[in-house]
C-alpha cells in the first residue's frame, strides 16, 4: 500500500504561502493512495500557469506543456499508453480561455482523461487580469472599468456537450475533493473536475467567502438525470453545489476509433523494431 509520501518530491514550492492550490494538491496526493496508483503508472499533464505548476511538487510522470495545449498532448499519450492513469491539472484561463478549443473537442471524442481544473476566476500566474470565468463588474489593473463580458459556465457547457463525467470540488474541503477525483479517475471517459480555488494574492473572492455557501450535492441526488444536472450548474450565488453533477457513459477515445488505434499500435511496434537495430 502506497503512501502520501511516496508521492513527494524536494522541489521548492513557488507557490503563496498560504495558497489555496496546496489543499489541492494534497487532495491530489490522497486520491492517489486511495487508488494505489503507482507513481510510475501515472502522467500528469500541464500547461501554463500557477495550477500548472501542482505536478512539479509530485513524484510522478509530468508532462509541462504550452500555455492550454495539456489536454491534446494528454490525449496523445493516454492514446499510445492505455494503461497509464493520465490527468491534465489547469487553471481556467489556461483551460477554458487558451484551451477552449481543445476542450470542446475532448467533450466530443471522449479521452479517458482525468481534468483538474483549479478555478480561482482569474489569471493568477499574470497577476490578477480577468479570466473567462471573471464575473461581470469585476475590476481588475486590466480591466479597471469593470469586466463587461458574462462569464463562462464550465459545467453548464460540460453538461450541454455530454461530457461523460462532470463534476465540481472545492480546495478547502479536502477530503471530499479526494472523493471526487478518486471517481474521477475511476470513471472510463473524460472526466472535468472544476475546482473552486480561492487566490488570497489576486482573487476577489477569499475563503471565509465561500465558507457558507457551499454544500455537498443531497446524498439522493442522481447524476444520470441531464436537466437536473444543468439546474444544478445553473445554481450560483448564495448556494454553491459540490459534487458530481453528471455521469454520462459513453465509447471512449480512441476505441471509438479503429483505425487509429491500429496506426498508434503500429507505430509502436516499428519505433521498438528500430530501437532494437541500435542495441
Ligand atoms: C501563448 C501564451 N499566452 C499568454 C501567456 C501568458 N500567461 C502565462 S500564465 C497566464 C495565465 C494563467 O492563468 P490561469 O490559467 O488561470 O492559471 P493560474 O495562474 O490562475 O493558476 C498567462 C496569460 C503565455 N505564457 N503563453
Amino acid at each position: 500500500m502506497l503512501k502520501i509520501d511516496d508521492f513527494k518530491n524536494n522541489v521548492k514550492s513557488a507557490w503563496c504561502p498560504g495558497c489555496s492550490n496546496f489543499g489541492i494538491l494534497n487532495a491530489v496526493k490522497n486520491s492517489f493512495v486511495k487508488l494505489d496508483a503507482k507513481p510510475q503508472d501515472i502522467v500528469i499533464v500541464s500547461g501554463i500557469g500557477q495550477a500548472p505548476k501542482l505536478p512539479h511538487y509530485l513524484n510522478c510522470n509530468v508532462f509541462n506543456g504550452l500555455h492550454g495545449r495539456a489536454l491534446p498532448v494528454a490525449t496523445g499519450i493516454k492514446a499510445v499508453n492505455p494503461e497509464l492513469t493520465v490527468l491534465t491539472v489547469c487553471g481556467d484561463g489556461d483551460f477554458y480561455g487558451e484551451g477552449g478549443n481543445h476542450l470542446l473537442h475532448a467533450f466530443r471524442r471522449n479521452p479517458d482523461i482525468t481534468s483538474l481544473i483549479h478555478n480561482n476566476q482569474v489569471y493568477a500566474l499574470t497577476k490578477g487580469q480577468a479570466s473567462p470565468t471573471t464575473d461581470i463588474g469585476v475590476k481588475t489593473k486590466l480591466q479597471f472599468d469593470g469586466v463587461k463580458e458574462e462569464p463562462l459556465n464550465p459545467l453548464a457547457l460540460a453538461i450541454i456537450m455530454n461530457c461523460s463525467f462532470v463534476a465540481r470540488g472545492y480546495a478547502g474541503d479536502l477530503e471530499f475533493l479526494s472523493e471526487i477525483i478518486v471517481a474521477g479517475i475511476q470513471h472510463k471517459g473524460f472526466a472535468l473536475i472544476d475546482i473552486i480555488q480561492p487566490c488570497i494574492t489576486f482573487g476577489y473572492h477569499q475563503g471565509p467567502w465561500y465558507k457558507d455557501k457551499i454544500y455537498h450535492l443531497e446524498k439522493d441526488y442522481n447524476p444520470y438525470d441531464k436537466e437536473s444536472a444543468l439546474k444544478k450548474a445553473s445554481e450560483t450565488g448564495d448556494k454553491i453545489p459540490t459534487g458530481i453533477f453528471y455521469i454520462n457513459k459513453k465509447p471512449v477515445f480512441p476505441e471509438n476509433e479503429s483505425n487509429l488505434t491500429k496506426i498508434a499500435k503500429i507505430d509502436k511496434d516499428i519505433i521498438y523494431g528500430l530501437l532494437k537495430l541500435f542495441e
